[in-house]
């Protein structure tokens, strides 16, 4: 029974995969589901950030070649940035 359970919850949610390059999100506006994990790969010569406008994620720093992954737990449109690079800017969109 524990096995089945944790296949279920396996299969229900999902990881989505944000590439930082070139100073760029990309892609800039992604589509999830709650429950959802984002994971924000920085494949930049240089160090980001990814930090949500409503203060709901902030990556801290994160250095040429190192990720940072959130979990959404409820829907909304969740618009970020870095906080080094006021042009950076990407969008979360949860749904349910
Ligand atoms: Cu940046």
């Amino acid at each position: 029974m524990a096995i089945l359970s944790v296949c279920l919850t396996a299969a229900a949610t999902s990881r989505h995969t944000v590439t930082i390059k070139d100073m760029q999100y990309s892609p800039a506006t992604i589509e999830v589901r709650v429950g959802d994990t984002v994971v924000w790969n920085n494949t930049d010569d240089r160090d980001h950030t990814v930090v949500a406008d409503d203060g709901s994620f902030n990556s801290g720093n994160i250095r040429s070649g190192s990720s940072f992954s959130h979990t959404f737990a409820k829907a909304g449109s969740f618009a970020y940035g870095c906080k080094y690079h006021p042009r950076m800017r990407g969008t979360v969109v949860v749904k349910e």
